[in-house]
């Protein structure tokens, strides 16, 4: 009763908010999804880009550095009318709405969009992150799975069509950042029944996932990473494992938890700084561990930026002094400690 009371009141503020955004758009605007856009970015952005149209608003949408793989590769197996880029060009913005993001330092190189356009918006579903302080709207929704949930509670609401493909999209983007719906938000299943009834193809879905094989480069540096790792035991049972690699440090993570340890921290190097990528295990959270805390503390001690999620977070460092190298020694001399303290804490409670 009281959970479907707090889901027709949050349903009734995003349409709201989503009709006050609507009245202030220009008409030059841009869609932004974050770098290397995951498909709940990229189906949101497209999402959101088909429902502006049918107000006749039309956008450009931007990912930085462009999809990333899965999402292209979905992308390449629908026909979608909207066309993407992944710079954006030089000239007058009127409004840029960015997506799924939640720091500004995840729209490298356009970090400086909101004071280059006259309105700028944020719609997301991350709870930490200094995007949303900087904008002039946010429409920020932690009980939604995912920025496709939201995009496609917005359609439900005010029953705007969607093309099959398109729902295909926001189907996909749902599906993935639920986990396969194990982690569910407060509109997901309502908003994947709209989807179904807009002509979703599951099937596209269960295809992707059977071929989802990774390619040489990601099985190659899961070894690299493998070939540098170093871990600890704490807590009695809790192992934290602590590697750099050049790239896919996301997937490598995530592999580190599927290998049964508990705190995946792996440290990349990018040309503005370094980027670490945290997963952490159930066995984890159930301790006390989260992984966005983790990301906060490494941002508060490097200067950086971190957020995301219980289960996986990640952090940004720009610098010139770290190495990703450098960061994972010094991280696993001061992580295993930090966390220590977090399950100790915990357990100190449940006594
Ligand atoms: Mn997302």
């Amino acid at each position: 009763m009281h959970e479907e009371y707090l889901r027709r009141k949050l349903e009734y503020q995003l349409t709201l908010e989503f009709d006050t955004l609507l009245h202030k758009l220009g008409k030059r605007n841009i869609i932004l999804g974050h770098a290397n856009a995951d498909l709940d970015a990229v189906g949101a952005a497209i999402g959101l880009a088909e429902i502006l149209e049918t107000y006749g608003v039309s956008s450009k949408i931007v990912f930085p550095e462009g999809p990333s793989r899965v999402a292209r590769e979905l992308l390449a197996k629908l026909d979608i009318k909207y066309s993407y880029s992944s710079k954006i060009t030089p000239g007058v913005i009127d409004s840029v709405i960015i997506v799924d993001t939640a720091n500004p330092v995840q729209l490298h190189p356009h970090t400086e969009i909101i004071d280059d356009s006259g309105y700028a918006v944020v719609i997301d579903h991350h709870k930490e992150g200094k995007l949303k302080d900087i904008v002039d709207t946010a429409i920020v929704l932690p009980e939604a799975s995912s920025t496709s949930e939201i995009i496609a509670t917005i359609a439900r609401n005010l029953s705007i069509p969607l093309n099959p493909n398109v729902a295909t999209l926001l189907y996909a983007g749902i599906i993935s950042d639920t986990a396969g719906l194990r982690n569910p938000g407060v509109f997901t299943f309502r908003a994947l029944d709209y989807l179904y009834e807009n002509g979703a193809n599951v099937n596209v879905l269960r295809e992707l996932q059977d071929t989802r094989q990774p390619d040489l480069s990601e099985r190659i540096a899961l070894f690299k990473a493998l070939s540098r790792l170093s871990y600890a035991r704490i807590c009695k049972d809790i192992i934290i494992a602590i590697t750099h690699i050049g790239s896919h440090e996301s997937q490598i993570a995530r592999k580190l938890i599927e290998l049964s340890g508990d705190v995946a921290v792996v440290v990349k190097d990018t040309d503005i700084g370094v980027r670490i990528a945290i997963r952490v295990s159930k066995r984890a959270l159930e301790n006390g561990i989260r992984a966005n805390e983790i990301a906060l503390y490494i941002a508060e001690k490097y200067s950086g930026e971190g957020g995301g999620h219980d289960a996986a977070a990640m952090t940004t460092i720009k610098t010139m002094e770290l190495t990703a190298e450098r960061l994972s020694e010094q991280l696993g001399r001061s992580l295993p400690g930090k966390i220590a303290r977090l399950c100790t804490a915990r357990r100190k409670k449940l006594e």
